[in-house]
C-alpha cells in the first residue's frame, strides 16, 4: 500500500469523474465529453496495476474545482465475461461507437495503453484522423505474434489502420531500449527536449487543420518526479503544465474525436500524486471544451478556427535560438 491509496482488498466508494452524472439521469448536450473507464492490465503482463487507474483518477478529480460545463461518466466497460483481451477491446470499440452515435465525445480512462487500439479502430472507419500520441515511448515495438495486444506495440498496430492518416508522437525521450525510432512516413516524432520548445503555432503546424484528432495520453510522458505511479517511468519528461498547455491548444484549435489517458498505476503511486496530475490534465481539457461545442455551431470556414490552419514558414532555429522542433523531430526518427 502506498500513500493515500486504499488497501487493495477494501472496496472503495464509487466516484464519477468530476462528479459528472451518468447517462440515466440526464440528457447530455450534444458534443459533451463522456467518460468511460477501461480498467485493464492485459497489455502489460510485467507490471500490473493500471487496471486501478480509472477509479484513482476519478477519486482525485473530486478534489479539483467544479467545472462550468458538465460531461457524463457512464462507468467502466464491463469485464464480466472473462479476461480475453480481444473481446474486451471489441467491447470498448462498441461503447466508443455508441458514444459517438449519441453525439458525444469519448474520454477513456485506462487501463494500460493497449486499450487505445479499440477507440481508434472504430473512429478511423468514418473519418480520416490525426493521432496525437503523448508518450515517453514510441510503442512501436515489433511483436512476436503472442500477447498481440501489448502496450509496447500498440502504436505500430494502430498505424496500420487505413483511416489513420497522420501520427504525431510527442514526448519520446530516445533512451528506452527496444523502442523503434522509425514510425513510418506518415508519422513525426517530437522528442521531449524539442517538445519543451513547441509554442502553440509550432504544435498546430504539426497537426493538419483538415484532420480531426484523437488524443492519447500516456501519463509517463510526464516526468516521473511529478508522476511516479506508472509502470515504465523514463526520466527527463515534460512538466504537467507543459502538457496541459499543449492539450488546451489542441482543444481550442482542432476538432477532437476522442481522448484517452492511460498507464496511471496506483499501486506504484506516491500519495496519489500521479492520479492528481492525470485528473488535472483532464480538468484542463474539460475546462476548454466549450471551444469544441462552439466549433459545432460555427459556420464552415470560420476564421477564428482557421487561424492556425496555415503552417508557419519553416526555419532552422526559433527566435530564441533553440533547434527547430520539427527538424528536431526528423532527427529523432
Ligand atoms: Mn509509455
Amino acid at each position: 500500500m502506498t500513500g493515500s491509496e486504499a488497501p487493495m482488498d477494501v472496496p472503495v466508494p464509487p466516484a464519477s469523474l468530476f462528479g459528472w452524472p451518468g447517462c440515466q439521469h440526464v440528457s447530455p448536450e450534444i458534443g459533451a465529453l463522456c467518460a468511460i473507464g477501461a480498467p485493464t492490465d492485459h497489455g502489460n503482463v510485467i507490471s500490473r496495476g493500471a487496471s486501478r487507474g480509472p477509479a484513482a483518477i476519478r477519486r482525485a478529480s473530486l478534489q479539483l474545482p467544479e467545472l462550468r460545463l458538465d460531461g457524463l461518466d457512464i462507468g467502466d466497460v464491463d469485464r464480466s465475461d472473462g479476461p480475453d483481451p480481444q473481446r474486451y477491446l471489441d467491447r470498448i470499440a462498441a461503447v466508443t461507437q455508441r458514444i459517438r452515435e449519441r453525439g458525444l465525445c469519448p474520454l477513456l480512462l485506462g487501463g494500460d495503453h493497449s486499450i487505445t487500439y479499440a477507440p481508434v479502430s472504430t473512429l478511423h472507419r468514418s473519418r480520416e484522423l490525426c493521432l496525437i500520441w503523448f508518450d515517453a515511448h514510441t510503442d512501436f515495438s515489433p511483436w512476436s505474434g503472442q500477447n498481440f495486444h501489448n502496450h509496447k506495440q500498440v502504436l505500430r498496430r494502430i498505424s496500420k489502420l487505413g483511416g489513420v492518416s497522420r501520427i504525431v508522437q510527442i514526448g519520446y525521450r530516445g533512451i528506452t531500449a527496444g523502442d523503434e525510432r522509425s514510425l513510418g512516413a506518415k508519422s513525426v516524432v517530437v522528442t521531449t527536449s524539442c517538445a519543451r520548445e513547441l509554442d502553440a503555432q509550432a504544435l498546430l503546424a504539426l497537426v493538419p487543420y483538415a484532420l480531426p484528432c484523437y488524443i492519447s495520453i500516456d501519463i509517463d510522458v510526464i516526468d516521473p518526479l511529478w508522476a511516479p505511479g506508472t509502470s515504465a517511468p523514463v526520466p527527463d519528461g515534460l512538466l504537467p503544465d507543459q502538457l496541459k498547455g499543449m492539450l488546451q491548444t489542441l482543444v481550442r484549435h482542432r476538432e477532437i474525436l476522442g481522448v484517452d489517458l492511460v498507464e496511471v498505476n496506483p499501486v506504484l503511486d506516491l500519495e496519489a500524486a500521479t492520479s492528481r496530475v492525470a485528473a488535472d490534465l483532464l480538468h484542463g481539457i474539460a475546462e476548454h471544451w466549450v471551444h469544441q461545442r462552439l466549433r459545432r455551431s460555427a459556420p464552415a470556414g470560420d476564421a477564428a478556427f482557421e487561424a492556425f490552419a496555415v503552417a508557419p514558414v519553416a526555419c532552422e532555429t526559433t527566435r530564441h535560438g533553440h533547434p527547430d522542433p520539427i527538424q528536431g523531430a526528423r532527427n529523432a526518427i
